[in-house]
């Protein structure tokens, strides 16, 4: 039984991850409208001779569809001072099975033009997950993954 609950999941996970390729909607985001193109973005490395990133959850972040996930994010330089980002967005992807999750209703909220609150979106799975984050500070485009591990 437990064998057979594990194949469905791993089926509908590659149902997923075999879909077309995901649109970026920002519709909701408080950064409107704005198409910003991330293939020459700045990396990880790039990123942290600068900056640090800071996500927190409001609860461990959870499998299921029923598991409500939200977490805020926001970044400070090297002095823990706040920068502000003007845009950000984010994807799941599980690195291990190659495949997405239920993102593509996520709500990217600007609060206080200080630090960004996404929510609604779902893991398809436990296990290890990457965020897929994209998001400017000035002038800059950054673009890397940020490791997340998700409960059953
Ligand atoms: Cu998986």
């Amino acid at each position: 039984m437990k064998a057979k609950l594990t194949c469905f999941i791993l089926l509908i996970c590659s149902l997923f991850a075999c879909g077309p390729e995901k649109t970026i909607d920002n519709r909701r985001a408080s950064s409107d409208s704005m198409q910003v193109d991330f293939s020459d973005a700045n990396s990880l490395e790039q990123f942290q001779k600068k900056f640090q990133i800071h996500v927190e959850w409001d609860t461990p972040p959870k499998a299921g569809t029923k598991h409500e996930n939200r977490f805020k994010v926001y970044f400070t330089d090297l002095n823990n001072e706040l920068v502000k980002a003007s845009f950000l967005d984010f994807s799941l992807y599980m690195k291990m099975h190659g495949h997405g999750g239920l993102d593509k209703d996520r709500i990217v909220e600007l609060v206080d033009d200080e630090y960004f609150i996404c929510s609604n979106f779902y893991f398809t799975m436990s296990d290890a997950w990457e965020l897929q984050f994209r998001f400017v500070i000035g002038n800059e485009k950054y673009a890397f993954d940020h490791p997340v591990y998700v409960e059953d």
